[in-house]
């Protein structure tokens, strides 16, 4: 971890806070940037900015990470803009709105389901869960558990069912009972990547069966602990499918999820929440600036 980007920033600033920031100060940013591969393009323009307010001012290095924070800011805030809400999308399209939720085992998908199960209703919205991850017994359990407690209906079939079918089952039990949003689990591993991309292609398949615009979002959740093997889920999964939104879990540990930078760099796919625990409320929207703020404080 010492040698991450983050850290290498955070060790520029602490270490000559009050001095005026010289050329070779911006060089080392530079190399910090470069080196944490957000880009040379990106890098380039950073620096370029940043060479331009310090000729002819004196710039501490202080105020040197308000400049930077500002442009990474921008570089979020640019790839943010073009992308709505969910909330905002539910809204204008036709019901049901189907919600695909994928990643890797263990990062959290099963207790995000619950958690925007939860958040849907408190919207005044009518959900219903499909509990699509038919591999282990405990997860249909798990996913019963939390639809009782934020009192939403689950559709399920026994382990080791077809997942797909299961994914059709729920797509047409919302149809008929008029729910307005459909969240389907699912796996995160199956004997290998390739079953697991074609299990959720084949789910994504039999949804547009009944709906052919649907699911109307694919869901990625990556654990903030994960790094920079992060960056590697969200190409894996973006190959087989279109991924809508991501959601970053397990904010509430130390985790500062810096590898965000880089996904939101190279994708175009924005952060919608931000997972901050383990109960049901614990979904927060994600803040860019709370972010960065995180990142570059010392
Ligand atoms: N602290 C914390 N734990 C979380 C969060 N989200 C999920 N977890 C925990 O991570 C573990 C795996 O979650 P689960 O939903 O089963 O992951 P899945 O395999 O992707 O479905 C469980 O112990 C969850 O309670 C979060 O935002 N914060
Ligand atoms: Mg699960």
């Amino acid at each position: 971890m010492n040698n991450s980007f983050f850290y290498k920033i955070k060790k520029f600033f602490f270490d000559k806070k009050q001095d005026i920031v010289k050329k070779e100060d911006i060089d080392n940013i530079e190399k910090i940037l470069l080196s944490a591969d957000i880009g040379t393009k990106i890098t380039i323009k950073i620096v370029s900015n940043l060479e331009k307010k310090i000729k002819n001012n004196n710039i501490k290095i202080d105020d040197l990470k308000k400049i930077l924070k500002n442009d990474i800011l921008n570089i979020v805030k640019v790839k943010k803009k073009e992308k709505e809400s969910i909330i905002k999308k539910i809204e204008v399209s036709k019901k049901p709105y189907v919600i695909m939720i994928v990643g890797v085992n263990g990062v959290g998908k099963t207790t995000t389901i619950g958690k925007l199960s939860f958040f849907f209703k408190k919207k005044g919205y009518n959900p219903i869960i499909g509990a699509s991850d038919t591999f282990r017994e405990s997860a249909i359990e798990q996913l019963e558990i939390l639809s009782k407690k934020s009192q939403v209906s689950i559709i399920k079939q026994k382990i080791n069912s077809d997942p797909a079918s299961v994914a059709y089952d729920t797509v047409q039990s919302a149809i008929s009972r008029k729910k307005d949003i459909v969240l389907i689990d699912t796996a995160g591993r199956l004997h290998n990547r390739i079953n697991l991309m074609k299990e959720l292609s084949k789910i994504d398949k039999v949804i547009k069966k009944l709906i052919p615009k649907a699911p109307h979002e694919i869901i990625l959740v990556i654990d903030a602990n994960t790094g920079q093997n992060a960056f590697e889920q969200t190409k894996n999964f973006s190959y087989f499918t279109k991924i809508s939104s991501i959601i970053i879990t397990k904010m509430d540990g130390t985790a500062k999820a810096g590898f965000i930078l880089k996904i939101l760099n190279e994708y175009n796919i924005p952060i919608q929440y931000i997972g901050i625990g383990e109960n049901l409320n614990d979904l927060k929207e994600f803040n860019e600036e709370i972010f960065i703020d995180k990142i570059l404080k010392n």
